[in-house]
């Protein structure tokens, strides 16, 4: 994948002040003190990146879309948070980067590190399961945090996350989304994305946390595979527009940020608050299994961690903590 760093980004900077209209090789040459012929190269560059520039004798250069096109230069024209994403690394295919960034946080990268993958070989979901991550379809990426919480807090983590998602999907698409406990969202009774995540603890401190997301953006229903095609969805399905992959991840970083730093302020009540809203679990029957602990009853409440409280139907209550459990039966999803 070609980075769009130094001249690559100031010509582009230079299209996108004149998007629609021509700008001659001549002014462009003059303002970034190149040649013609470097001019040149640089936009075969970044056609070859998936920019539609169109070139005219006589005329010069002009960007028509780049509405598709899904890198660092352009998820950085939304960005406008301190710390989330500023350091970003997009890759065209990886394993998992969930792994590359906790590689990175081992090696003491900064906060906010974001990593990008156009497609991941090994995308991983909960319990070692397989989360489909293929090319041109989704927004798979991972975020380092280090916060000064307690490792207890690390569920209202993914909680805040969950918010940020949704808040994002709202925001650039319209779309009304919800969330499963703890870490689904779910539109139509299919899961639309995940929330993988993973942290690095002492006994009294959080070390760093990574949070995977994986977001199905474009995928049309034949995309999925069989086995997924009745439980996922992605917003393209669903609002039946194409949507660009990089405003909407320069979105979500912007919301993950605001809501991470509510979170570290210690208004865990405006979290679970905000995460109540954006959930249709309350009073619903549901099941839960884990390794060692299987049951039913009506979902309750989430407490101060995060956790989910469930009433069985003798009336006695089970907390149950995210990253243990599985929940199903809300929404017709089951998972
Ligand atoms: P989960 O364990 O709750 O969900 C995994 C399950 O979801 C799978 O067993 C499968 O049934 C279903 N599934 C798999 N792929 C998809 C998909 N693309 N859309 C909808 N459903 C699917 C959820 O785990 C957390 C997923 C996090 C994924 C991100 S992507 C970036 C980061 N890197 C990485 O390896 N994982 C995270």
């Amino acid at each position: 994948m070609i980075n769009i760093n130094g001249r690559r980004a100031e010509l582009l900077d230079i299209l996108n002040d004149n998007v629609d209209s021509f700008i001659s090789g001549q002014q462009i040459c003059e303002i970034l003190g190149i040649t013609r012929s470097a001019v040149w190269q640089h936009v075969k560059e970044l056609r070859s990146a998936g920019y539609q520039i169109e070139s005219v004798t006589n005329k010069g250069y002009k960007l028509c879309n780049s509405s598709d096109v899904f890198n660092s230069y352009e998820v950085g024209q939304y960005l406008n948070t301190e710390f989330v994403g500023r350091d970003i690394e997009f890759y065209e295919k990886i394993d998992s980067t969930n792994d590359e960034a906790h590689k990175l946080a081992v090696n003491g990268c900064k906060d906010g590190l974001t990593i990008v993958s156009d497609v991941q070989t090994k995308g991983r979901g909960r319990f070692g399961r397989n989360w489909a991550s293929s090319g041109g379809k989704g927004i798979w990426t991972s975020v380092v945090l280090r916060p000064k919480l307690r490792p207890q807090d690390v569920g209202l983590i993914t909680l805040a996350v969950a918010i940020a998602v949704i808040d994002a999907i709202k925001v650039c698409t319209g779309i009304e989304a919800f969330v499963k406990w703890p870490n689904d969202i779910i539109i139509d009774n299919k899961k639309v994305c995940g929330i993988l995540t993973e942290m690095s603890t002492d006994p009294d401190r959080i070390n760093f946390i990574v949070i995977g997301i994986g977001l199905n953006v474009a995928h049309r229903e034949s995309d999925f595979s069989k086995e997924l095609r009745n439980k996922a969805t992605s917003l393209k399905v669903v609002g039946k527009e194409d949507y660009s992959r990089s405003k909407i991840l320069g979105v979500l970083l912007n919301e993950i940020e605001r809501i991470y730093n509510i979170l570290c302020s210690g208004d865990n009540v405006y979290i679970i608050n905000a995460w109540k809203e954006r959930s249709l679990i309350f009073d619903k029957k549901i099941s839960y299994y884990s390794n060692n602990l299987n049951g039913s009853g009506y979902a309750k409440e989430i407490n101060d961690d995060g956790n989910l409280i469930v009433e069985s139907y003798d009336g006695s209550q089970v907390i149950l903590r995210s990253g243990e459990v599985s929940v199903r039966g809300v929404m017709g999803y089951n998972e």
